[in-house]
């Protein structure tokens, strides 16, 4: 349903569009596991340890980051390596992995998806992963019929220029037909807070061990995760949260203050 349905709004705030990796879940290590899992396979004598995983992460999109990693890493030409076909397999095995439920939610994903759809709000996902990582995340975490709950998934291809740029939530906001300072978007790195403030879309960023050390200037809100009321989050920069949560009025406050600066 895009944000002008039938569905009165009483807030200010309309939708909630998502981030994937490192924001809905911490996937980074399963997306590693599966990199590393095809390039053994294709004979190929890579290996993307932990931590120069985290630098590769700079580049957004596997293809891309394979491609990075060829060309700086190893002073060859990416086109001699078939990086389509393995990165078509990585998403495969990437689902697979996921399928054994590997993975869980971050806290207060669950909770604020919940909410926000009890309140009216619409939901949108903008990501740089493949979709089938997508529906392969939701499947697996919230069941298979939650992928309808998301009006509007823009993620991977659909767009040519990847987070930094704007283009993914770009193609979200239209869909949604949303105006972006009526939204918020929930991300966990630099490049993906660029590319939601390039959008104009007001940014909640919550950190994990990959994103901890970047720059997040410019974020409405910079947290520990997105919290529970029994796990109350850790606040890090900008706007507070009083009940030790993000819920949606906690997001209603986050656009207030944007819309005073
Ligand atoms: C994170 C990314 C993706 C994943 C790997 O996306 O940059 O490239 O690391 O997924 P986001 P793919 O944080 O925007 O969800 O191999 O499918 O790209
Ligand atoms: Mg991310």
């Amino acid at each position: 349903m895009s944000v002008d349905g039938d569905r009165a709004r009483a807030g200010t705030l309309d939708a909630l569009i998502f981030d994937v990796d490192g924001t809905m879940a911490d996937t980074e290590e399963l997306h590693r596991r599966a990199f590393n899992e095809i390039f053994h396979e294709a004979g190929l004598s890579w290996r993307w340890e932990p931590a120069l995983y985290r630098q590769l992460l700079m580049v957004t999109g596997g293809k891309e980051r394979i491609a990075h990693y060829v060309r700086a890493h190893l002073g060859d030409a990416p086109a001699r390596f078939a990086i389509a076909d393995l990165h078509a397999r990585k998403t495969e095995r990437y689902a697979r992995l996921l399928e054994r439920g590997a993975i869980g939610l971050r806290p207060g994903v669950a909770r604020i998806i919940s909410e926000a759809r009890a309140r009216g709000l619409t939901l949108a996902i903008a990501t740089t992963t493949s979709p089938a990582n997508v529906d392969a995340l939701i499947a697996s975490t919230l069941g298979a019929e939650a992928r309808g709950w998301f009006a509007a998934v823009a993620a991977g291809d659909c767009v040519a220029r990847k987070k930094p740029a704007p283009d993914v939530y770009e193609v979200a906001l239209a869909a949604l037909g949303a105006a972006p300072d009526r939204c918020v978007a929930l991300e966990d790195s630099a490049n993906g807070l660029r590319a939601a403030r390039a959008a104009g879309v007001p940014t909640v960023i919550t950190i994990n061990d990959d994103t901890r050390d970047q720059d997040f200037s410019g974020a409405a809100a910079v947290v520990s995760d997105l919290g529970e009321p029994d796990a109350p989050l850790r606040e890090i920069a900008g706007v507070s949260f009083p009940r030790g949560y993000v819920d949606v009025d906690g997001l209603e406050a986050v656009l207030s203050c944007a819309r005073t600066v």
